[in-house]
C-alpha cells in the first residue's frame, strides 16, 4: 500500500530550560497524524550538526528558531510532501540533498530532525505498529538499563562539581521496572543524606542534585552510601556510570584541563587517567564517558588502552554521532562505545547508522537525550529499537525525564514475557 506525506507543519514550542526548539506535526495520506519536538544540549560537542538559531536578540536573546520553523514550513514540506512515508532512509537522504551541507547549515539540524522523527512516527501508527516495533522489528524486546544521572555538575549546574554526570545502572534487576525503582530509591535517599549534611538539594538540568560537595570524588562516595542505604549492593545491584564531559574544563580542548569548580585544579590527559584508575580500582564503575576532551584523541586513546578492558569507554563530543569520527575512534582503537544522540547528527537514518557502525565493530553503543529536553518520548522507543540495552535520560525528578523512562515502563508492560531486561 502506498502512503505519502501529505502535510508538514513546525511550530515553535520551549523545551524543559525555557529555550525555543522546533515541533513538527505530520499528516500522512491515510490520515495518520503525528508529531515529534527537537531536543538541544548545553555541553555540545564542535563538530555536531548545526541547531538553527535565529540570533534576533529581541527575541530569546537570540534563540529563537523561526528560521528553522519556516525552513520546515517553507522549503521542507513542499518538497517532501507525496514523497513515501514508509520509506524512512530515502526521506532522510533527501532532506540531506536538499539541505546540502556537511552540517545541515542551510535547514537547520533541528528543522530536519522534526520532519525525520515526525515521518517516522507517524508511518508506525499508520502501520498500527508500536514505534520501537516499527524501527527496530520484531526481535526489538530488550528494555534498556536506566542510568540515571542522580548528581549533576558541570555545564548542566551551578555547584562545586566538575564532572557533568555520575549516573546509577541498576544492573542486576530482573526487570526494568525493578530497575528503575531501585535507582529511584536510591535518589530519594541521596537527597535525605544531602540534606542531613546542610547541602542543597534542588536540581540540575537533568533533575539530578547539583550540591556544592567537597570534592568530585566526594559526589561518588556520597551516592554509594545512598545505595548502600537505600538496600541495594554498590556493584552487585547497582553500578556507577560517569560523564565527565571532559571538554567543558579543558582549557585546550587537548591535553591539559582546569578542574576549576571543585578547585582540584590544573590536571593533564594523564593525570585524569591515573585518577580514573584510582576511582576504578576503588569503586564500582562500569562506564566513563567523555573521560577527556573532544580533540584529545591521544588520551582517549591512552584511557581506553588504560581500562577499556574493565570499563565501557564512551565518546560523545568526540564522536557527536557521525559515522566519520566513529569510524576513526574504531581505527584508532580510540573508545569502545558511541554515544548515541539524534540531534548531533539529524536524521532518523544517520542515527541508526552510527549505531550499526558501532555494532559492526563489536563495540556499545550508548542512547542518550539532552540536557534540554521536551516532553517528547521518542528516544525511549528508539533505544529499544536499537537493542542498546543502556540508555540515559536524567534522574527521578523533571517530567522531560521522566516522559522517557514511563513510556519504557509502557513498553515493557506491552511485552509482557517477551521483554528483555540485562546488562552486558
Ligand atoms: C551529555 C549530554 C546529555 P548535553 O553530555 O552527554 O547528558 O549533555 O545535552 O548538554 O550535551
Ligand atoms: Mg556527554
Amino acid at each position: 500500500m502506498h502512503v505519502t506525506i501529505s502535510s508538514v507543519r513546525a511550530t515553535e514550542i520551549l523545551d524543559s530550560r525555557g529555550n525555543p526548539t522546533v515541533k513538527v506535526y505530520v499528516e500522512l495520506s491515510d490520515h495518520t497524524t503525528a508529531s515529534a519536538s527537537v531536543p538541544s544540549g548545553a555541553s555540545t560537542g564542535e563538530n555536531e550538526a548545526l541547531e538553527l538559531r535565529d540570533g534576533d536578540m529581541n527575541r530569546y536573546h537570540g534563540k529563537g528558531v523561526l528560521h528553522a520553523v519556516a525552513n520546515v514550513n517553507d522549503t521542507i514540506a513542499p518538497a517532501v510532501t507525496g514523497m513515501e512515508a514508509y520509506e524512512q532512509a530515502l526521506l532522510d537522504r533527501f532532506m540531506i540533498e536538499l539541505d546540502g551541507t556537511p552540517n545541515k547549515s542551510k535547514l537547520g539540524a533541528n528543522a530536519i530532525l522534526g520532519v525525520s522523527m515526525a515521518v517516522a512516527r507517524a508511518a508506525a501508527a499508520s502501520q498500527h505498529t508500536p514505534l520501537y516495533q516499527y524501527l527496530g522489528g520484531a526481535g526489538a524486546r530488550r528494555i534498556p538499563v536506566p542510568c540515571m544521572n542522580i548528581i549533576n555538575g558541570g555545564a548542566h549546574a551551578d555547584n562545586s562539581v566538575d564532572i557533568q554526570e555520575f549516573m546509577v545502572a541498576p544492573i542486576g534487576a530482573p526487570t526494568f521496572r525493578e530497575g528503575l525503582r531501585y535507582v529511584a530509591e536510591t535518589f530519594h535517599v541521596l537527597k535525605g543524606i544531602l540534606k542531613s549534611r546542610g547541602l542543597a538539594t534542588s536540581v540540575g538540568d537533568e533533575g539530578g542534585f547539583a550540591p556544592n560537595l567537597d570534592s568530585n570524588e566526594d559526589a561518588i562516595e556520597t551516592i554509594i552510601q545512598a545505595i548502600k542505604k537505600a538496600g541495594y549492593t554498590p556493584g552487585k545491584d547497582i553500578s556507577i556510570a560517569v560523564d565527565s564531559a571532559a571538554s567543558s574544563f579543558s582549557t585546550d580542548n587537548k591535553s591539559h584541563y582546569n578542574l576549576k569548580w571543585s578547585g582540584a585544579g590544573a590536571m593533564t590527559s594523564d593525570d585524569l587517567i591515573a585518577m580514573a584508575e584510582t576511582w576504578v580500582s576503588k569503586y564500582p564503575i562500569i562506564l566513563w564517558e567523555d573521560p577527556l576532551a573532544e580533540e584529545d584523541w591521544d588520551g582517549f586513546r591512552k584511557f581506553t588502552q588504560r581500562l577499556g578492558d574493565t570499563i565501557e569507554v564512551v565518546g560523545d563530543d568526540i564522536f557527536v554521532t557521525n559515522t566519520k569520527y566513529i569510524s576513526r575512534g574504531i581505527a584508532e582503537g580510540t573508545a569502545n562505545s558511541s554515544l548515541i544522540k539524534l540531534n548531533q547528527i539529524g536524521t532518523v537514518s544517520e542515527t541508526i547508522e552510527a549505531v550499526r557502525m558501532c555494532r559492526d565493530a563489536g563495540w556499545r553503543y550508548f542512547i542518550s537525550h539532552r540536557s534540554g529536553e521536551t516532553e517528547d518520548s521518542f528516544l525511549a522507543d528508539f533505544s529499544v529499537a536499537m537493542d542498546g540495552g543502556h540508555l540515559k535520560s536524567g534522574s527521578a525528578s523533571r517530567s522531560e525525564r521522566l516522559a522517557k523512562y514511563n513510556r519504557l515502563l509502557e513498553i515493557e508492560d506491552e511485552l509482557g514475557d517477551a521483554a528483555l531486561y540485562y546488562w552486558k
